[in-house]
Order: C-alpha cells, then sequence, then structure tokens
C-alpha cells in the first residue's frame, strides 16, 4: 500500500464508527427532547448497519421507487434508530434539524414514526406487534405483484426489526403463523432480543423460547451475537436464501456503550442523561459532539444511500422495455387508480337492481357487488376471516392465493382477524393492491388495534362486517353488535357504511373503491331486507352520506332518520304516519363521516329543520342525540340482545315501525302541549 492509501483507507470509516453515529444521533436527540427511547437503537445499530450498509435495496432520491426492500421498525418506540438511518443515507426530508427537533410539534420526527411525515418510513409501527403484521401483508403483496407482473418487476424482501414487545404480544402470533403457513421466503425478521422492556429483564413475563416458537411456526431461525457483524451480515445472507419466512434472533445489549445503564431497564425510554452520555462517548471513542457526524462516517453512509441508483437504474430499464399494455396496467396498479370500465360496470349493475329490487341481505348484495367490481378491477384482494360463506367475499373469478400460487386473489386468513387486518394495511401501503376483507361486526373489536392504524395512516383497506346487529338472531348476544357502530364511527379516518339495501351496497361500494386514502367499514346485514331504492339514478345517492329517500306528502312533521336494516322500518312507519295524517319524510344516513363534510345548508335541509326528528338505528343511541336533537326521540338498543330469532327480537326490542308510530304521536303530543 502507498503512503496515500494507507491515508485514505485510514479514513474509511469502519462497521463500528457507522453505527456509533446511530448511536450517539439517538441518544443526543433523546436527550434534546428530554424524552424518548435510546437504549433500543444503541443496542440495535450494530444490525441496522449491517442491514442497510450491506443489504437493502433503496434509493434516499427514489423513495417511492416501488420494488424497493421494505424496512419497516415494529419496535417503533425505537424511532430514533429508523430517523438517524434517514438521515444518514441523504433522505431529504430528514435533515439535521428534524432529528434537533425530535419529538417536537410539526417535525417529521414523531414519538414514533408516522406514516407519511417523512419519506422513508414505510408505516407506522407505536403498538408493538403491528408493525411485524403489517410487514406480512407487505411481504404477501410483493409474491402476488411478482406474479402477476413478474420477477423483473417485482423483486424485494420485507424486513422488519421488532423487539421482546413485539413477539409479546398477541398479534405477532396471527402473523407470524400465517406467514410461515404462506412460506413468506422473502420476510426477514430481526430479533432485537436483548431480554429487556419496561418493567425489567423479560424473565419477569416470559419464558418463551422465541426461535422454538417461530420454528414451530415453519420459519427458518437463526441465532447470532447482535455486535458481531460478520456474524450478522452471514445470518441475513442465509434469512435472504431460505425459502422460509426468517427470524434472526440477535442477542443484543440494550443501551449498549453507556457505563451504567446499558443492559438495564434504564437505557429503554428515557434520556440517559448528560453524564452518562459524556461517558459512552469516552468508551466508544467518540469524540465529537452532539448532531455533529465526522465526515469520513458521513461519506461512508452516503456511499450507502447512493448504492440503489444503479440497481433502479437497471430496474427503470426493465420497466420500460414492457409493451405498452403491460406498462399501463403496472403503473395504473402501482398508482392506485381504478379502471375507467369500472364506473359502466357499476352503472350497468344499479340498472339492473333498480328493475329487479332484490330482496336480499345486505351481506349478499356485497357478494354480488364484488362479483362485478372483481372481474374489472385486478387489485382486489378479497378474504375472509374463515367466515367465507357469512361474509359473502368470495367472488368467481378471483381464484385462491395457497403457499404454493400466489396469483390467486382470494385469501383464506383464518380465524386470525387481528392478523388480517394489520396484513391488509401492508398490503395496501404496499401498494398496487385494493384489499378487503371479512368478518363479523362483533370481532372488528379484535382488529381495532389494526383498523386504527389504517385509518391513522390513511390507507385503502375495506372491512366487510357482517351479521350487524340482534338481526343475526339465534347465534344471541356474544354474537350481537350493540355498541360497534358508535365505536367504528369515534374512529377518526374511517368511513362506516351501512347501506339500506343492494343499491345503496354498490353505492357504498363504489365510494369505498374510491376513497384512495381511507379506510372503509362496510356494515352488513345477515337479514333479508326489502329494496328501499326503487328507481335507477346516475349519480351516487350515498356519496353525500345521507339524503332524503322519501319525502313528506305535505308539510313535513316528522323525519325519520334511519340506516341499515332499519331504514325499511323507517319507510314502514312513515307510510302509517302519512296515513293517519302526520306529514313524514324518510332520511337514509348509510355514511356520518361523507354527511358530516356536506356544506351546512345540505346537512340542514337533509335533517329536517322544524320537524320532529327520530333515530331508528338496531343499536346502542350513542352518535344519534346530534342528529334528532334536544326534542328529538330513539328507537333502537338498550343494552345487549338476546338470544332468538330475529323477527322476535325485533319485536322484543321494540325496532318497530309500530314502535316508531307510537313514539312520534307521544312526541308531537309532548311538543304540542309545550
Ligand atoms: C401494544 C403496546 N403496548 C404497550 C406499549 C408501550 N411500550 C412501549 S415500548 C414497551 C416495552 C417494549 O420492550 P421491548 O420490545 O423489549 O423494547 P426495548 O426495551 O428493547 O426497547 C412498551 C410496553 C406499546 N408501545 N404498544
Amino acid at each position: 500500500m502507498t503512503s496515500s492509501e494507507t491515508e485514505a483507507a485510514a479514513d474509511v470509516a469502519s462497521h463500528g464508527e457507522m453505527a456509533n453515529a446511530i448511536r450517539f444521533l439517538a441518544a443526543d436527540a433523546v436527550q434534546a427532547a428530554k424524552s424518548g427511547h435510546p437504549g433500543m437503537p444503541m443496542g440495535a445499530a450494530d444490525m441496522a448497519t449491517v442491514l442497510y450498509a450491506r443489504f437493502l435495496k433503496f434509493a434516499p432520491s427514489q423513495p417511492h421507487w416501488p420494488d424497493r426492500d421494505r424496512f419497516v421498525l415494529s419496535a417503533g418506540h425505537g424511532a430514533m434508530l429508523l430517523y438517524s438511518l434517514l438521515h444518514l443515507t441523504g433522505y431529504e426530508d430528514m435533515d439535521m434539524g428534524q432529528l434537533r427537533n425530535f419529538r417536537q410539534l410539526g417535525s417529521h420526527t414523531a414519538g414514533h414514526p408516522e406514516f407519511g411525515a417523512a419519506a422513508g418510513i414505510e408505516t407506522t409501527t407505536g403498538p408493538l406487534g403491528q408493525g411485524l403484521a403489517t410487514a406480512v401483508g407487505m411481504a404477501m403483496a410483493e409474491r402476488m405483484l411478482a406474479t402477476r407482473f413478474g420477477d423483473a418487476l417485482v423483486d424485494h424482501y420485507t424486513y422488519v426489526l421488532a423487539g421482546d414487545g413485539c413477539l409479546m404480544e398477541g398479534i405477532s402470533h396471527e402473523a407470524a403463523s400465517f406467514a410461515g403457513h404462506l412460506g413468506l421466503g422473502k420476510l426477514v425478521v430481526l430479533f432485537d432480543d436483548n431480554q429487556i422492556s419496561i418493567d425489567g429483564s423479560t424473565d419477569l413475563s416470559v419464558s418463551d423460547d422465541q426461535c422454538a416458537r417461530f420454528a414451530a411456526y415453519g420459519w427458518h431461525v437463526a441465532r447470532v451475537d447482535g455486535h458481531d457483524a460478520e456474524a450478522l451480515a452471514e445470518a441475513i445472507a442465509a434469512a435472504r436464501d431460505s425459502d422460509r419466512p426468517s427470524l434472526i434472533a440477535a442477542r443484543t445489549v440494550i443501551g449498549y456503550g453507556a457505563p451504567n445503564k446499558a443492559g438495564t431497564s434504564q437505557a429503554h425510554g428515557a434520556p440517559l442523561g448528560d453524564d452518562e452520555i459524556a461517558a459512552a462517548r469516552e468508551k466508544l471513542n467518540w469524540p465529537y459532539p452532539a448532531f455533529e457526524v465526522p465526515n469520513n462516517v458521513t461519506s461512508a453512509w452516503r456511499d450507502v444511500g447512493a448504492r440503489g441508483g444503479d440497481v433502479r437504474a437497471a430496474w427503470l430499464e426493465r420497466l420500460d422495455a414492457l409493451d405498452q399494455n403491460d406498462r399501463a396496467a403496472f403503473d395504473r396498479a402501482m398508482a392506485g387508480d381504478l379502471p375507467a370500465s369500472i364506473i359502466e360496470a357499476m352503472a350497468d349493475y344499479r340498472k339492473e337492481l333498480a328493475e329487479e329490487k332484490p330482496q336480499m341481505a345486505t351481506r349478499a348484495s356485497s357478494g354480488r357487488a364484488l362479483a362485478v367490481i372483481n372481474k374489472v378491477v385486478p387489485e382486489t384482494v378479497g378474504g375472509s376471516a374463515d367466515l367465507t360463506g357469512s361474509n359473502n367475499t368470495l367472488t368467481p373469478d378471483l381464484g385462491f392465493l395457497t403457499p404454493a400460487d400466489f396469483s390467486g386473489r382470494y385469501i383464506h386468513y383464518g380465524v386470525r382477524e387481528h392478523g388480517m387486518a394489520a396484513a391488509m394495511n401492508g398490503m395496501a401501503l404496499h401498494g398496487g393492491l385494493i384489499p378487503y376483507s371479512g368478518g363479523f361486526l362483533i370481532f372488528s373489536d379484535y382488529a381495532r388495534g389494526a383498523i386504527r392504524l389504517g385509518a391513522l395512516m390513511g390507507v385503502r383497506v375495506i372491512h366487510v362486517l357482517t351479521h350487524d346487529s340482534i338481526g343475526l338472531g339465534e347465534d344471541g348476544p356474544t354474537h350481537q353488535p350493540v355498541e360497534h357502530l358508535a365505536a367504528l364511527r369515534a374512529m377518526p379516518g374511517l368511513n362506516v357504511f351501512r347501506p339500506a339495501d343492494a343499491m345503496e351496497v354498490a353505492e357504498c361500494w363504489e365510494l369505498a373503491l374510491e376513497a384512495k386514502d381511507r379506510p372503509s367499514a362496510m356494515v352488513l346485514t345477515r337479514q333479508g331486507l326489502p329494496a328501499v331504492r326503487l328507481e335507477y339514478q346516475e349519480d351516487n345517492a350515498c356519496a353525500r352520506g345521507a339524503y332524503e329517500l322519501i319525502a313528506a306528502e305535505g308539510e313535513a312533521a316528522v323525519t325519520l332518520l334511519a340506516t341499515g336494516s332499519e331504514v325499511s322500518i323507517a319507510v314502514a312507519a312513515r307510510n302509517h304516519l302519512q296515513s293517519a295524517d302526520i306529514p313524514t319524510r324518510v332520511v337514509s344516513m348509510p355514511c356520518w363521516e361523507l354527511f358530516e363534510e356536506q356544506d351546512a345548508g345540505y346537512r340542514r335541509e337533509t335533517l329536517g329543520p322544524g320537524t320532529l326528528r327520530i333515530g331508528i338505528e338496531a343499536a346502542v343511541s350513542m352518535g344519534w342525540d346530534r342528529y334528532v336533537g334536544e326534542n328529538g326521540g330513539f328507537v333502537g338498543m338498550s343494552g345487549f340482545g338476546a338470544s332468538a330469532p330475529a323477527k322476535d327480537l325485533f319485536k322484543h326490542f321494540g325496532i318497530t315501525a309500530e314502535a316508531v308510530v307510537e313514539l312520534a304521536k307521544t312526541k308531537l303530543a309532548e311538543l304540542q302541549d309545550e
């Protein structure tokens, strides 16, 4: 070696220096914010460095490149690990100012990595385990799209960094079990096996042999020293070669480098303190001030960030070589646009319904709408949590996704509502697919964590939730939702649809598909319902969330507001009231969220100013107060249901046209007396 070569070599940053840059950016940012989690980034810095520097396919200047590898930080409290990596590898919107402003209002560096706040964050992962489960959906999407478009365009890995907490959470079981079943060989989980959580050592609460557990799911597993870069690299290389999903249990020391706090829960979730950080600087030989990274380390990290450029250029060449149709299909799928043919297909279907006026359960008419949609939208991916026949989510053309064949578009998720909802989030985040899947409305509670993250992230997933009230009958109160509509409506960012008949179902499906940046819940009946929308109309009546279904004859005295199965009850009640010379109108309210987006004038007119308003819904009244007003009434549930045939239950709980008529008359008399 010449002397100038020796000098240059000395200047090349070592693995240890690159990892230390992460460690100190994390420790200093947490210290500056006076809150956060330094321990995990310091412990996992070696793993992250090996992964990014030697394996990850990515291009910071092209963060949305479809064929990039996905890196999901499931242990999202260690956000500074990700922010440091994004900064060091050169993501534009993660400058040093962002790191200095960790956890401050308006910064890109929220307490947990929030999706959309900065490029390079693949998913929000604050609730432990959620990232792992979401990543399973991403890995599924990769295989499905590779099958559709070919390995030349879609061929990437999904990496996850998960901690003890992620693996303790129940959702990790659903997700890992399903990934094992499907044989998702390009899913690689790095387990930050530091044996510490908040309360102290993990042996306070868990004795699982995680490797044996994952091996039992059918995963490839390996144990390594999480601070040995070469061992980590070998393990990751072997994981990539495996045709099974991989768990690499990397034994690490939380807060690595902090002389007094490393290896203890004190390093987990609080600033280390100035003295401890100074001592760590000594120990790890990092003499640089806070938020300063020496040039050789910065340039080594920038080289890592630049590495993907050529790979992406080669990918672009392959993309450009596609024939026009394939190219258009790929671009459209990735942009999340619907094919133009959907408009005519749905219009034809709605015309058919207007002719036919079918009496059917909304779960069944949802199945019919899906048959139309799935035929013209190749991106839809259906499924059910073991309730396919009940949810009506399967349509003839889909084919089944199996471990051996990812061309199928119907997924048997098994009895895994939470894992299913998270996997759908992952598919939607990955891009190129529009996932929907079925379960019972009552079990939306089981999936709520993932439904909420979908709403927070603004992803297009559609939850088909059937058996939506006491109308499901004999299965009884354990299966009869009463508070679930209110609970779902309470969630910001989720459109909750409760259509009244086949026509409304068709319209609500159109709206759910068109809502590119929000999830939808399609709340559907088990029991048959009469048609209430009898004419074809070109525009989508449900698009405004609520609309006058039937006007009053004469000046309206009463407005009946209802959703889903109770709209036909409202119609019957209205006919009784009209015959008794009480002019009454009916308003169907299939989607409160869309109604709230209308202008004040429309809302006011629709609700019927000056009329007595009665809400009708076979659920608790929570939320209805704002529509029926102080003098209004409500016909619905006030407690749990019961086990009996549906017809008997509606009578028993007083959700009938007669009860509505009686309430209207009583209320009108009261108002006259006032
Ligand atoms: C579902 C959920 N429950 C609780 C928390 C709060 N929490 C954040 S980190 C943590 C401990 C996690 O321990 P581990 O995964 O071992 O992380 P480490 O201590 O290694 O940083 C807990 C309970 C959470 N973020 N998500």
